[in-house]
């Protein structure tokens, strides 16, 4: 034990620690001081940022021993309050820094000892400062973040004040403007409390899990001995597949009728198999997180390992045994089949090109690790809170397999420092549900950066395989593909996901007739979870880059040839479903990228002539087209409340779940802009969202839907009680004269897209989506001739997602989709299961690998009929398709045509090598 007298926020504080424990294990655990995030826990993200005698320090790899005595400790909560914020914690608000709002604590400190340096930082500087310091943000895409450093540092020079940064509504109108997030400022003074913060204000009692893991990906179970863990200390009780009351699976609520699995093929803990590594065997449940993972250790697990197959054509060989036995491994098809049989048109069309194209097993990499924690509640009901962005949709996938009745389980979201989809998937959630009700305790999992990124689901990589052909003029007549989708293990909406690829192969552009099959493929890599572009990055990958090969071999401009192909009204087009879009807007999208493109092209020549160092370094701009639809697939629909409060405030209830991509801010805004009407202001609005116990069933925040389904849902809930309040005069009754007349004080709005069908299952037609976005990738790269490394040097995207509901919002969602587009093309992979294993591993973009240089621009002249104030959704769109933009300007600027990623230096390299 050592004695230590810090000087934690000004106040000297007297701790006896242990040496072993690290800066922020003392400051979250002693002094509650969870401003201080945990994210990686090794040095690579900067979550755990505070200040050390001025200095900026990554308190997970700081030994307390090492801190000395009287040192001067600075964290976020000592610097600025939610009625007096810090310069930079203001500009982090008026800036939409704080998506998720994980990051915000260590990049606000890390940027103060910049300040206190530097007063009057460069761009250039900033960015530098964040990258040197391992500042990592996986919602922003950095740009916004070194704005936000340069306004705070023009206050702190006194140019300007903090007010002068705030966007104030002057007309009682947010709609379409930068009002800020209701919860942004408690996430940039650190009060923003996130799982593992919640965790430590739990009862005494509570267990802490451990989990005992595969380490193989295939392997029979003979035996599970659990006594010598029992006998560890600080052990309650040590869980196996025999406690389970239910039927330990998680069901994935099988989507289409031709799969041919049952959905029933995902245990909660391991009994027969194991299907890929990291599969949840035991959970140990201690006193303490140490005694129960050093306890998990000296569970023995009896394992005939198997073969296991780690790709989509591994599973498939003849000779490769049935992964879950009765199941083939190849489980569901989704054929396209739009206008004339493609074979006679491939054969006598002047122009075809054929290519293949792999994306790849893309990891989400939110800085958050996955947490939950579950209880029995007053009521009797197994309450679980956890990140789910579908707390309704688990409700149902996880009832059965724990073994309660619906009415006895209640999730609940937490606050959840990103998912980008993974947690569409229910990840612990039953876990954590059968050790509450096997142990009768409050129980808490919160998994390591190790487990998040090696456990929870990914991108499930697209094997695409693109036939195109067109006419002498280079209108497109035909396509044809035969894709395969690796989904792991578990077929949860693997179908749907396979399903996405007749939905957008070919999307946005006008293609009378396609032959397009796409498999999905059971393996043992890991299982397959949402993606934010969800089928779409796979789609684009053979789609796109396909339309740019036909562009290239008849020596038309790319962009041009995309132009000339897209939907046009006149021409009646349909999408790849047969059906028309809602709105046609991509002509005047193309002619108002046009000009943004040929700006980039000319800019890539300049640096060519000005900075290629005589043929080391080569520039060029790329162009792609990314669609995304709002909504799952079909009729679907979103219910939301309105209700009238005694003080004359108004309370939504909705279950619209955040990921951090701004579900408060949505539901105010569509709330504000119908209750105005009747006077009300933003801030006579109250929000209760996301508890099962509490909020209706308004579906999963995924498939960018929300904005669109429970947009409307608030709309109408919101209208609904307007109506009621509004007297024969059109002024609006009080709560009193409600109450008095008794006319209701709540309202359920409930909206459902009835225009939309389930596409066929032998021919993928239908009109599987109400609204539709569009967003054309206009990026600059460099390519380094030498070494095959590439740098985007500059992005723009040109976008429509309809009527723009919040201005920040939507910056921060395309910026964010860039970075992670940028991800993807050249670095991002979660393929070697020893390899990739950290943030850093796994190529997770820093400051300096994303341009500062990012332009974005936005049509809204085509309102959506269907999308709630004209909106549509705008989550997905942008991540849809900037990797084979990037790709493209590879081919560019090289003349290398790389068709998979990520496009690594070595891929590149190889690529120019073979020219
Ligand atoms: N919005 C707007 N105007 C529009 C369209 C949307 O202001 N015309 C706003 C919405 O009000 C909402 C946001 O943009 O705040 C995204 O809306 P929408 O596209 O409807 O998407 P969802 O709310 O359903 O969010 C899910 C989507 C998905 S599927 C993933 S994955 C995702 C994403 O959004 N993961 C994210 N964005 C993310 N952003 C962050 N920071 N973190 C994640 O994990
Ligand atoms: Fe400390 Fe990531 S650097 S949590
Ligand atoms: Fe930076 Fe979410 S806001 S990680």
């Amino acid at each position: 034990m050592i004695k230590k007298i810090l000087m934690i926020n000004g106040t000297q504080r007297t701790l006896v620690v242990e040496g072993h424990e690290s800066l922020a294990e003392v400051l979250r655990d002693r002094l509650l001081l969870t401003g201080c995030k945990i994210g990686c826990g090794e040095g690579h993200c900067g979550a755990c940022n505070v200040i050390v005698d001025g200095k900026v320090t990554r308190s997970c790899i700081t030994k307390i021993a090492k801190v000395p005595d009287y040192a001067k400790i600075e964290t976020i909560e000592g610097i600025g309050t939610l009625e007096d914020l810090h310069p930079l914690q203001a500009a982090w608000i008026a800036h939409g820094c704080a998506q998720c709002g994980f990051c915000s604590p260590g990049f606000i400190m890390s940027a103060k000892v910049l300040l206190e340096n530097n007063p009057s930082p460069s761009r250039t500087e900033v960015r530098e400062w964040f990258n040197k310091n391992r500042n990592l943000c996986r919602c922003t895409g950095y740009k916004p973040l070194i704005d936000a450093v340069m306004d705070a540092a023009r206050v702190l020079r006194g140019e300007i004040t903090k007010e002068d940064l705030m966007f104030q509504p002057t007309d009682n109108r947010i709609l379409g403007t930068s009002y800020a997030r209701p919860s942004a400022a408690a996430k940039v003074t650190g009060s923003w409390d996130f799982g593992a913060d919640e965790i430590k204000t739990l009862p005494e009692d509570t267990l802490q899990i451990a989990l005992v893991q595969a380490e193989v990906s295939h392997a029979w179970i003979k035996g599970i001995d659990t006594s010598q863990a029992e006998q560890m200390p600080g052990v309650y009780r040590v869980i196996t597949y025999k406690d389970v009351p239910g039927k330990n699976r998680i069901t994935g609520l099988i989507t289409f009728p031709t799969n041919k699995g049952d959905g029933w093929d995902r245990p909660i803990l391991c009994d027969e198999k194991v299907f890929q590594y990291g599969d949840a065997i035991a959970m140990v449940c201690a006193d303490t997180v140490a005694h129960a993972r050093e306890a998990a250790k000296y569970v023995k697990v009896d394992l005939e390992v198997l073969p296991a197959y780690m790709s989509a054509p591994e599973a498939m060989d003849p000779d490769a045994m049935e992964i879950h036995p009765g199941t083939p491994n190849v489980y569901y098809e989704t054929n396209c089949i739009k206008g004339e049989d493609t074979a006679p048109i491939m054969e006598t069309a002047p122009n075809v090109i054929e290519m293949d194209a792999y994306c790849s097993r893309q990891p989400h990499m939110p800085i958050e690790p996955d947490v939950a924690y579950a209880y029995m509640d007053e009521e009797g009901r197994v309450t679980i809170h956890s990140k789910s962005i579908g707390i309704h949709l688990h409700h149902a996938m996880i009832c059965a397999g724990i073994g309660v009745e619906p009415e006895k389980l209640r999730l609940i979201q937490l606050h959840a420092g990103g998912t980008f989809g993974y947690k569409f998937s229910p990840t612990i959630e039953a876990l954590v549900g059968v050790a509450a009700l096997v142990t009768g305790r409050p129980v808490a999992l919160n998994f390591n950066m190790y487990q998040m990124i090696t456990y929870t689901g990914k991108r499930s990589p697209g094997f695409m395989h693109i036939k195109l052909a067109a006419d002498e003029k280079g209108k497109i007549l035909a396509l044809e593909g035969d894709n395969l989708i690796d989904h792991g293990p578990y077929s949860e909406f693997g179908d749907l996901l396979t399903m996405r690829l007749s939905q957008f192969v070919g999307a946005g552009v006008d293609i009378p007739n396609i032959r397009n099959r796409s498999r999905t493929v059971c393996t043992n890599h890991a299982y397959g979870a949402a993606f934010r572009g969800y089928g779409a990055p796979q789609s684009f990958m053979g789609g796109d880059i396909a339309m740019d090969m036909m562009a290239a071999k008849m020596g038309i401009d790319p962009f041009e040839f995309r132009a000339m192909n897209c939907y046009k009204e006149s021409e009646g087009s349909t999408t790849p479903n047969g059906c028309k879009p809602d709105v046609y807007c991509l002509e005047d999208l193309y002619d108002l990228a046009r000009p943004y493109y040929q700006k980039n092209k000319a800019y890539a020549e300049t640096l060519n002539r000005e900075k290629g160092e005589n043929g080391k370094f080569k520039y060029g701009a790329g162009v792609s087209l990314g669609v995304y639809g709002c909504g799952l697939d079909g009729v679907d629909s979103s219910e939301a409340w309105a209700e009238l409060n005694p003080d004359n405030t108004v309370t939504i209830y909705d279950s619209w779940e955040d990921h951090g991509q701004g579900a408060d801010i949505g539901t105010l805004t569509h709330a504000h802009e119908t209750l105005r009407q009747a006077g009300f202001t933003p801030d006579q609005i109250k929000l209760v969202m996301n508890d099962t116990g509490k909020t209706p069933n308004s579906g999963p925040a995924g498939g960018s839907r929300s904005n669109v389904m429970t947009g409307n849902a608030v709309r109408v809930a919101s209208e609904m009680l307007i109506n009621a309040m509004r007297k024969p005069d059109g002024t609006y009754r009080t709560y009193e004269e409600m109450v008095e007349e008794k006319l209701p004080l709540k309202y359920e709005g409930k909206w459902v897209a009835t225009a939309c069908t389930d596409c066929d299952q032998e021919t993928a037609q239908g009109n599987p989506f109400s609204v539709y976005m569009y967003c054309i990738n206009l990026p600059v790269v460099q390519v380094n001739m030498e070494t095959g490394k590439v740098k985007v040097v500059k992005f723009t995207m040109v976008s429509d997602f309809g009527t723009i509901i919040n201005k920040t919002v939507v910056d921060g969602q395309v910026m964010g989709a860039i970075a992670q587009g940028i991800g993807l093309a050249l670095s991002e992979d979660f393929e070697d299961l020893k390899k990739h294993t950290s943030l850093l591993k796994c190529g997770i973009p820093y400051p300096n690998d994303i341009p500062d240089d990012i332009e974005l621009v936005y049509q809204e002249n085509h309102p959506r009929p269907l999308g709630p104030y004209g909106a549509a959704g705008c989550g997905e769109g942008p991540l849809a398709a900037p990797h084979p933009a990037i790709l493209n300007a590879i081919y560019s600027a090289t003349g290398a045509r790389i068709t998979r990623v990520p496009a690594r230096p070595e891929v590149v390299k190889a690529a120019l090598d073979a020219l």
